[in-house]
């Protein structure tokens, strides 16, 4: 049997990790043609000796040039930054596992959509900034998205073929964070080390951050309104602490079907490189529902969790908002994990910034990119002014 050619992008991050633990207990089914990394020379070399890809990328050439001499590995192409990522989205692979963290996930996702490929997404970010963009190309080039975010493939489950007119409501589930508990006073002023501490996912820095805002379950409305062209309005989000209800969709005849499993993101991965095929789980994964003994569900409080409302109001709004509501954010998460300023004024700037943008409708992804680059600028201005 032919092996599927697999390009992993963000491989050193939490998603390539874990893409690359599931492609091991797979090797008869996948190969590895592509990595794509920023600066974790260390570990990408100990990626590049154990999958043997025939493509790399890195951040920059400074980094490529230190991983070349690293490598001695002549066999090995390596390209850097946006170019880099664009080519190995577009070489002879088969499927794309998008595991890149923020905007930087646009270009490639466009590339690998445009050669019609398979791409095992978790970049929500990319959908939330350019969704309608996305959606006409997989028309267009006849390529396709399985989700692989965790809540987005529960739903591609529980929806199977159903006609999306036969969908009453949709659950999409949060495990709340690590302040589900706490006053609104509280959070405000919440340091990076609790914020960073996520009770059920282990994830990476910029999305713990953003599942502790919930911001995280705001881009996830967006991500799932393009994937599966529902309204914003059809999107429910559930506090749901245990984390092993991943998301469920009411139907109008009153069924219910939710996706339940282990909380790891080994399970999403492997059903997007095989979907639809269903494999034996390698992993010692299988959620035992009886050690879990129950599953409890709550209204999220807007008050402890202003992100979540805005970017409801940013759904709601559409045009070029969620561009704006990304660009902030990513800002301002940044800004937080550097120690520059409180929990709190996350969503403050964020806020400044949607008040001050007069919006547009994107028609391009050059529209999409200017009015990213712009935010992003005006965000810093509004922090180095102190006017937060
Ligand atoms: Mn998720």
């Amino acid at each position: 049997m032919k092996r599927k050619k697999v390009a992993v992008l963000g491989s050193t991050g939490s998603i390539g990790r874990q893409t690359l633990d599931v492609i091991s207990a797979f090797r008869d089914d996948f190969e590895v043609i592509g990595l794509a990394a920023g600066n974790n020379i260390q570990l990408l070399t100990e990626q590049i000796k154990e999958f043997q890809p025939r493509f790399i990328s890195v951040k920059d050439a400074f980094l490529a040039q230190e991983l070349k001499a690293l490598l001695k590995n002549p066999s090995v192409e390596i390209f850097w930054n946006d170019i880099g990522l664009e080519f190995i989205s577009s070489c002879s692979c088969d499927i794309v596992v998008n595991g890149l963290v923020g905007s930087v996930g646009l270009k490639p996702t466009i590339s690998a959509l445009s050669h019609g490929k398979r791409v095992a997404f978790a970049n929500k970010e990319t959908l939330v900034i350019a969704g309608g963009l996305i959606q006409d190309l997989i028309k267009k080039h006849k390529g396709e998205i399985i989700p692989l975010d965790s809540e987005h493939a529960a739903i591609h489950q529980c929806i199977n073929g159903i006609s999306k007119d036969k969908v009453r409501k949709v659950i999409l589930t949060a495990s709340g964070g690590p302040f589900r508990t706490w006053t609104a006073d509280e959070i405000k002023n919440a340091t990076k080390e609790q914020a960073l501490k996520h009770p059920t996912w282990v994830m990476g820095p910029k999305i713990t951050i953003d599942s502790a805002t919930l911001m995280n379950k705001g881009l996830e409305i967006i991500e799932a309104m393009h994937l599966f062209d529902f309204s914003c309005n059809l999107i429910n989000v559930f506090i749901h602490p245990q984390s092993i209800m991943h998301s469920a969709v009411e139907f109008i005849d009153g069924n219910i079907i939710a996706q339940l499993g282990a909380t790891d993101m080994k399970l999403p991965i492997q059903y997007s490189l095989f979907y639809p095929e269903k494999r034996q789980l390698p992993f010692n994964l299988f959620c035992d529902l009886l050690s879990v003994q129950k599953l409890e569900f709550e209204k999220p409080d807007y008050k402890k969790f202003p992100c979540l409302k805005l970017a409801y109001e940013v759904a709601e709004k559409g045009e070029s908002y969620p561009v704006v509501l990304n660009a902030s954010n990513e800002i301002a998460v940044d800004l937080f994990l550097k120690g520059k300023i409180s929990f709190g004024d996350i969503e403050k700037i964020i806020s400044k910034s949607l008040d001050a943008h007069s919006p547009t409708e994107p028609k391009s992804l050059e529209e999409i990119l200017s009015i990213d680059s712009e935010v992003r600028k005006k965000t810093i201005e509004v922090f180095d002014t102190s006017a937060i």
